[in-house]
This record gives structure tokens, sequence and C-alpha cells, in this order.
């Protein structure tokens, strides 16, 4: 095997091919550059616009319509004193509603309570608020609690004080059946944190069918 006169290829293509010269380096580097960048922006320019296109194909504007709930209804339920009993009373205790967009009201027409340890934070419902007579609340004033309305299973927590209209809405979307209870100490015993009507079925418990 015979060497070549360089004995180097790579050499050989180098010179073959010489780079620019260093006078006209930097224009045509400068040129490329730009070049490059307005390539760049035009495929930048071309995809934007596609994904935007695209976009709008997908997601039509709304017609005036913000949020679009598919089902709405209403759940009234009342808190009153059991003329045998004595005891409060959430009527109805075990309820169905419809899956959706449940708008509730509790009407309590047990006189007002103090309880100045209530957490009373309200949560799991729309917007983080109740409705107390009509004003919006995320807290619910301690010093008149008379009950609450508790779901665990959905995070849901509100408040209801005495002599009060109460609303709330929640979207329940997922059928299924779970127990609600109020935490408020509304026994009407010695302990009201444990005495009935508290944790009693058909008065301070009951559940509730998403269906
Ligand atoms: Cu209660």
């Amino acid at each position: 095997m015979v060497a070549t006169p360089d004995g180097n290829p790579q050499t050989h293509r180098a010179s073959r091919a010489p780079g620019p010269d260093p006078a006209s380096k930097g224009a045509s580097t400068a040129g490329s550059t730009s070049r490059l960048f307005l390539t760049y922006l035009t495929v930048g320019i071309l995809v934007s616009f596609g994904i935007g296109m695209g976009l709008v194909a997908a997601m039509p504007p709304s017609s005036g319509r913000t949020s679009t709930p598919i089902h709405y209804s209403y759940m009234n339920l009342t808190i009153s004193i059991n003329a045998t009993s004595g005891w409060p009373q959430y009527s109805p205790a075990n309820f169905t509603v419809s899956t959706g967009e449940v708008i509730f009201t509790i009407t309590d027409l047990d006189s007002p309570m103090s309880w100045l340890q209530c957490p009373c934070v309200v949560a799991g419902v729309n917007a983080g608020v109740e409705m107390i007579n009509g004003t919006p609340v995320h807290a619910v004033p301690s010093g008149n609690v008379a009950h609450s309305f508790n779901i665990p299973n959905l995070g849901l927590v509100v408040y209801s004080p005495g002599l009060s209209v109460v609303q709330f809405t929640v979207d329940l979307l997922n059928p299924g059946t779970f127990g609600w209870f109020c935490i408020v100490p509304c026994g009407a015993g010695e302990n009201p944190y444990s005495s009935p009507p508290m944790g009693e079925a058909g008065f301070m418990a009951g559940s509730m069918t998403i269906a």
C-alpha cells in the first residue's frame, strides 16, 4: 500500500473544501444567522397560527354562556322542632337528588345558639360560600350556629344559624349514597355533644343519594 503525498485524508478533504476567508466570515455568519432567525420566526408564526386555528376549531367560542352545568335542580331541607320529642329535626333526613348542580336551601326554624368553639368554615360548596339570608359568607359567625350539614365523603361543610335561611350550591357529578350529620352540639341531654338528637338518624343524621 502506497501512502498518499500528505498521507492524511482529512487534511486533504479540508484543503479541497476551504472555509470562507476570514474577511468575509463575519458578514456571511451574520447573514446566515439572520436567515436562520427569519426561518425560525416564519415557522414559529405558522405553527402558532396553526395551533390557534386548531384551538378555535376544537373549542368554538361559547354563545354568551360562561359555564354549562349539565343539569341543575333544587333540594329543600327544613330544621324544625319535632312535636313529640321536642328535638330539632332535619326533614327530610333521607333524600335523593339528581346528578348535576344542586341548589340547596336549609330553612332553620330552631332558635339561635352560640357555639364559640365552632370551626365554622364553609367547605365543599361552589365558590366556597354559603348564603345566610342572602349574604354570602366563607365562615359563619360562631355566635349563632344552631346546626350544620356535613358530608365528609364529599368534603361538604355548611353551618346553619338559628332562625335563618341558608343556601348553597354543589356539583354532584357521581352517583352514590352519602351519609350526612350535624356536628353542632345540639343534643338535648346533659352533654350536648353526645346526647340525642346528636347523631340520631332521622333527626341530625341521614343519607343523601345522588342518582
Ligand atoms: Cu344539630
